[in-house]
């Protein structure tokens, strides 16, 4: 017999870009469901990721990393996705990592101390710490930053302690029916994180704009017999970027799609035959229309 649920919540993961919030997503759900890469800026969306266990339900915000100065059309809209999702959850997570506070890390600081919610303090990335003694003056450093209801050291990456965050954020769930059905692992349907893990894989084998110049869009998803059959198109904003993307008799491209058709696979669990196609929509970026029929504009 399931039992039953008592417990559930919003939790916000925040932080400037590149702290680990999303690689800290999929190490609570213990699934890949956002997109991470090394560069700023790699989700793009709020998601959320849902996690049932025991008598809890825990539904993880996802945001893109908070920047003070964002500009542009499309940069602003995920700053203002990122800080509405700060507000009315019942915990936020903001992440630093090991190497201490930045420059960076002050907006993000600034932003959730106004909105009264408890704050839990996570330091990321402690695996790359080489003398584990230093946290202690980096927790009390933090202690005088503002007043966190917890300080908790983890590493996203090894899964080291991300048990232990789990079990303090269960402490912050209201006590309420699931908000979600407990199967379900995110808000956000297979065509969604399917053009999610192509992007992901944009983001890691492109250099500089190329990544930041696409989007991605899902043409057909359609499983016949043990097969899915998933077909995408990648926008670039002008032609040069097409050939970048296809690369030398198409290698580039074969490579994002068979790495992404493997992610695909494992999230789906699930044979998967990828087709990609690359075509040209100028200037998307910085054109609301085509933002909004992408689907990027109505999240807030
Ligand atoms: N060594 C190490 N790297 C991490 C850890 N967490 C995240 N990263 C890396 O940091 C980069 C940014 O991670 P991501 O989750 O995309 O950051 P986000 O922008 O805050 O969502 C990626 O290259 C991750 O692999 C960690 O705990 N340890
Ligand atoms: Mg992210």
């Amino acid at each position: 017999m399931p039992e039953t649920i008592t417990c559930s919540g919003l939790i916000t993961l925040a932080g400037r870009p590149n702290v680990g919030k999303s690689t800290l997503l999929n190490r609570l759900i213990g699934q890949k469901i956002s997109v991470t890469s090394s560069r700023a800026q790699t989700t793009r969306h709020r998601l959320l990721g849902i996690k049932t266990t025991g008598q809890a339900q825990i539904i993880y915000v996802d945001t893109p990393g908070l920047h003070a100065h964002n500009k542009g059309l499309f940069n602003r809209h995920l700053n203002r996705v990122a800080g509405s999702s700060l507000f009315g959850v019942d915990c936020i997570v903001l992440l630093i990592t090991s190497k201490g506070w930045t420059e960076a890390d002050e907006y993000p600081l600034r932003l959730v101390s106004k909105t009264g919610i408890p704050v839990i303090l996570a330091i990321n990335k402690i695996d790359q710490l080489k003398d584990r003694r230093l946290l202690l003056p980096l927790i009390a450093q933090s202690n005088r930053k503002m007043a966190f209801k917890e300080i908790v050291p983890v590493s996203a990456r090894t899964g080291e302690n991300t048990h232990d965050l789990e079990n303090i954020i269960l402490k912050y769930l209201p006590e309420q029916p699931p908000l979600y059905p407990v199967d379900r692992i995110s808000d956000r349907g297979e065509r969604f994180l399917a053009a999610e893990l192509v992007r992901e894989q944009i983001f890691r084998g492109f250099q500089q704009e190329v990544p930041y110049a696409t989007a991605v869009s899902i043409d057909r998803f359609e499983r016949i017999r043990q097969t899915l059959h998933i077909q995408a198109t990648i926008w670039v904003e002008r032609d040069g970027q097409k050939p970048i993307l296809i690369g030398k008799d198409g290698k580039r491209l074969k490579t994002v799609g068979s790495r992404a058709r493997q992610a695909m696979e494992k999230l789906f669990d699930n044979k998967v035959h990828l087709r990609l196609w690359v075509k040209v929509r100028e200037g998307w970026s910085d054109n609301e229309r085509a933002l909004r029929s992408l689907g990027y504009l109505d999240e807030t």
